[in-house]
């Protein structure tokens, strides 16, 4: 184990004695470990988390939003549910006091209590697990409808502006950093030709057509927990890009993730496809959550998250390859080109498939 890891496992509060730690790999950004600690007869599970400050340039800031979120969160929560521990995260603190430890090279870590006996899908094995996520991320939304925005850090500016990630994917062909250009006309062709679809939702927000939400903005299959036991959501994770946003970015970006019927980086483009069955069971769940918060223009508006959604996270990977692989961790070095081209064709999928899926949230509203 390295020295930063050992440091950041004295550093934190935990209770009983240190047995074992494990990589998980799931995330594409922060690098994620779980501890188990034994507290008399009882196994104790941590996650221990060493922040991206490449991407989150100010992680305690992080802290404080996520902090103040769980808080909110958790004022919400019936005190006689038996299961109050598990359905928000629970942060430590240091031995100094603090939810942040920085190791000796500066890297900052921080560290929350396992939620046991719930998993991190990261694909749907039976549909109604996709229901019960959205309920899970719509609760979540009509959780934080009161929340004040005017506290929170932006974690990553412009996070999901999308015109503005366009211009860096612009930017990014300009400078060809690592010389990759000249092999990927096609995709930078597919991305200019939607050039529109990246100020769909930014210019609505701007003129007010859409609200501005206190919103999670990540919201992967893999972000929610579900009870092993109940199947239902139990606790939203990956709290770290919590900021002012759009419904349709949380919305969004679960259809893109969980109703494609193949891995988010699946090689072979044949296999990808979207799931009606599965959209239009997180859209339900979903809705059925929010319905009461939102006005009907928002709802109808929904559909369009996926798309734009599934366009970022095409301009997004396309630019990192470009700018020769400096924010996604990658497996291999091509990874970034084939999460590029799987999201592409996700993506024309969707396009061919919007009318049905608006036509299915218009008979929900009906
Ligand atoms: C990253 O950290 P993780 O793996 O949940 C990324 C998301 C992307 C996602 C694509 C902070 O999420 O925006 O949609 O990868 N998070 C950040 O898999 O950039
Ligand atoms: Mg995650």
């Amino acid at each position: 184990m390295d020295n930063n890891l050992k440091g950041a496992i004295a550093a934190f509060e935990y209770a009983g004695e240190f047995v074992t730690c494990e990589e998980l790999k799931a995330g594409n950004i922060n690098a994620t470990y779980k501890l188990t600690f034994k507290n008399g007869d009882a196994d104790m599970y941590y996650i221990l988390q060493k922040i991206n400050t490449n991407v989150f340039r100010d992680p305690d800031g992080l802290m404080e939003n996520v902090g103040r979120v769980t808080e909110h969160i958790r004022a919400k929560l019936d005190e006689n549910d038996a299961n109050i521990e598990r359905r928000v995260l629970h942060f430590l603190k240091t031995k100094n006091g603090s939810y942040t430890y920085y190791d000796e090279e500066g890297k900052c870590w921080r560290s929350y209590v396992y939620v046991d006996k719930a998993t991190a899908h990261n694909a749907i094995s039976e549909p109604v697990l996709f229901y019960e996520a959205g309920k899970g991320f719509g609760a979540f939304q009509k959780d934080l409808f009161d929340f004040p925005a005017e506290v929170l850090h932006e974690t990553i500016p412009n996070f999901h502006n999308t015109k503005s990630r366009f211009d860096s994917f612009e930017e990014a062909v300009k400078n060809d950093a690592a010389g990759r250009v000249k092999d990927i006309a096609a995709e930078i062709e597919f991305v200019r030709a939607r050039k529109e679809l990246a100020s769909s939702i930014v210019d609505k927000l701007a003129s007010g057509e859409l609200p501005t939400r206190v919103t999670h903005n990540d919201t992967k299959l893999n972000n929610i927990l579900i009870d092993d036991a109940t199947k239902k959501a139990i606790c939203v994770i990956d709290l770290d890009t919590i900021m002012p946003g759009s419904s349709l970015y949380d919305y969004g970006d679960a259809i893109r993730f969980g109703a494609n019927t193949a891995a988010e980086d699946e090689p072979d483009t044949s296999k990808i496809s979207v799931n009606m069955e599965l959209f239009e069971l997180f859209t339900k769940g979903f809705v059925e959550e929010c319905a009461k918060s939102f006005d009907k223009s928002e709802i109808l508006a929904l559909p369009l998250g996926a798309l734009v959604m599934t366009y970022e996270l095409v301009i997004r990977f396309l630019t990192d390859y470009i700018n020769g692989d400096t924010y996604f961790k990658i497996l291999y070095p091509e990874h970034n080109i084939v999460r590029t081209r799987a999201q592409m064709k996700l993506l024309s999928e969707l396009e061919a498939k919007f009318d049905q899926m608006n036509a299915f949230v218009e008979s929900m509203l009906a």
